[in-house]
C-alpha cells in the first residue's frame, strides 16, 4: 500500500513537470511500440474525444464533468487539465463536430465550446433534452456519433438479457443535429458504447457485449462456469438501417440463447439476425473501437499497414472464472473486412495470492491524435495513456 502510494506521488510529481512518465513494466507492449503515461486524472478517465486544436476531451460520468487536457508545450504529455462543462451527471459519450464537442448524458445531449482557450466551455446548448431518451434502468450510457448530418446514439438493454423489442431499448436512434427527426436505425443490440464511421465510408460500425451468464439455467454457476467462461463471443459489428442483430435472443453466428430455445419464432429470429463481422473473447468487454486513419504528414504515425484497421480497448471479464481481455488490440482489415486480431497492450500481470491474473489497468476508449499516436483511456487508475512506434534510436 505504502508502496503504490509513494509510486504515485511519484508520478503526480513526474507529471507536475509536464513530462510523459513511464508506466508499469509490467504492462505488455508490442514490440516496436512504446507507452507513456500523459495524463493522471483526479476522477475518472471514460472515452475521449480530439479537438480540431489537438485538445483532449475526457469524460468523466461519476463527477458529471468533461475534462480538457491541453498539451501547452508539445512533449506529448497533458499538463493544463480543466473542467470543461461540470453538472452534467453521467456525461459520458464524446464527439467532436462542426468546432462543438458534443456530449451525451443517459436522457440527453449537449453541445459545448471554448471559444477563449481557456479550457473551459463558455458556450453549451440543450440538443436534446431529458425526457426523450431512456433514463433509468442498466447500461445508463449512452453513445454519439455524427456523421451526413445525422446524430446516432445507441441505447442498451436495461439488464443482461431482457426481451425490450417494444421499447426504444437494445436500438440505436438517429437525430438530426437539431436533435429532430428521432427514427429507428436497427435494433437488436445488448450493450454498444461507442459508434464510428470507417474512414471514407458511410459505414457505421461499433462493439458489442455479448450477454453474461450463458448456461446458467444449466446449473452453471460462478467460479465454475465452463460454458459460460468461453461463450458468447462480444462482438464487432457494422450496423446497417433496418437490420437485427440478434440481442437477447440470439448470440454470435445466429446461435439461440437457452432461454429463449423454446420460442415458435427463434428459427426466424436467427435468420434475420446479422452476425458480427468479427468475433472477440467472451466477456472481454469491449468499450471503443477506432479506425486507423492518420495524416499523412503526421510525425507519430504506425506502419502504413497499420492504416484502415481498428484498435479495440477491452476494460476485461468479470464473468469467467480466470480474468481476460484486459487490453488494447488491433483487428486487422481487408477490403473493409476484418480478419484477424492481434495484442498491442495486455494490462493484466503475473498471478496474484488468489491465482488471478493481476489487473494493471482497465482500458475504456482508443482515440488516433492529431500526430498519428493511439490514446488509450483506463479508468481504474484513471490515466490516459500514448502508444507510439518505437524510438529506432534507443
Ligand atoms: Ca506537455
Ligand atoms: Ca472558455
Ligand atoms: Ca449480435
Amino acid at each position: 500500500m505504502l508502496q503504490r502510494l509513494f509510486a504515485w506521488i511519484t508520478l503526480a510529481a513526474s507529471l507536475a513537470g509536464a513530462q510523459p512518465a513511464t508506466p508499469d513494466p509490467r504492462i505488455g507492449v508490442r514490440e516496436g511500440f512504446e507507452l507513456e503515461i500523459v495524463a493522471q486524472l483526479d476522477g475518472r478517465a471514460r472515452f475521449m474525444a480530439v479537438g480540431d486544436d489537438g485538445t483532449l476531451y475526457v469524460s468523466d460520468p461519476d463527477r458529471g464533468v468533461v475534462r480538457s487536457l491541453k498539451d501547452r508545450d508539445g512533449d506529448g504529455a497533458y499538463e493544463d487539465i480543466r473542467t470543461f462543462v461540470e453538472d452534467y451527471p453521467r456525461a459520458h459519450g464524446l464527439a467532436v463536430h462542426d468546432g462543438w464537442v458534443w456530449f451525451t448524458q443517459t436522457g440527453a445531449i449537449h453541445r459545448a465550446r471554448d471559444t477563449d482557450d481557456d479550457g473551459v466551455a463558455d458556450d453549451v446548448v440543450t440538443v436534446i433534452p431529458s425526457g426523450q431518451l431512456p433514463a433509468s434502468g442498466g447500461h445508463w450510457w449512452r453513445s454519439i456519433c455524427i456523421h451526413n448530418g445525422l446524430m446516432y446514439t445507441s441505447i442498451g438493454d436495461s439488464g443482461n438479457i431482457t426481451d425490450e423489442r417494444d421499447t426504444e431499448r437494445q436500438k440505436i436512434w438517429t437525430f438530426s443535429l437539431q436533435g429532430r427527426g428521432k427514427r429507428e436505425f436497427c435494433s437488436g443490440i445488448r450493450n454498444t458504447e461507442k459508434l464510428v464511421v470507417r474512414p471514407g465510408t458511410d459505414e457505421i460500425w461499433g462493439m458489442d457485449h455479448g450477454s453474461d451468464w450463458f448456461g446458467r439455467t444449466l446449473g452453471e454457476t460462478r467460479g465454475t462456469q465452463p460454458i459460460t467462461d468461453l461463450n458468447p463471443p462480444d462482438e464487432m459489428n457494422r450496423y446497417e438501417r433496418g437490420r437485427f442483430y440478434g440481442h437477447p435472443f440470439i448470440v454470435g453466428d445466429k446461435l439461440p440463447r437457452y432461454e429463449y430455445m423454446d420460442r415458435d419464432d427463434i428459427v426466424r429470429l436467427a435468420d434475420r439476425t446479422v452476425p458480427p463481422m468479427w468475433k472477440t473473447g467472451a466477456h472481454w468487454a469491449p468499450n471503443a473501437m477506432c479506425f486507423y486513419a492518420p495524416n499523412d504528414d503526421a510525425e507519430g504515425a504506425f506502419p502504413d499497414a497499420y492504416t484502415g484497421d481498428a484498435f479495440v480497448a477491452y476494460h476485461g471479464s468479470w464473468n469467467r472464472s480466470r480474468r481476460s481481455g484486459y487490453q488494447v488490440t488491433r483487428v486487422l482489415f481487408e477490403d473493409g473486412e476484418p480478419y484477424g486480431e492481434l495484442p498491442m497492450v495486455e494490462f493484466l500481470g503475473p498471478d496474484d495470492a488468489r491465482g488471478q491474473p493481476t489487473i494493471l489497468g482497465r482500458p475504456v476508449d482508443v482515440a488516433v491524435d492529431r500526430d498519428g499516436t493511439l490514446l488509450i483511456s483506463e479508468d481504474g487508475e484513471n490515466r490516459i495513456y500514448r502508444l507510439r512506434p518505437a524510438d529506432d534510436d534507443t
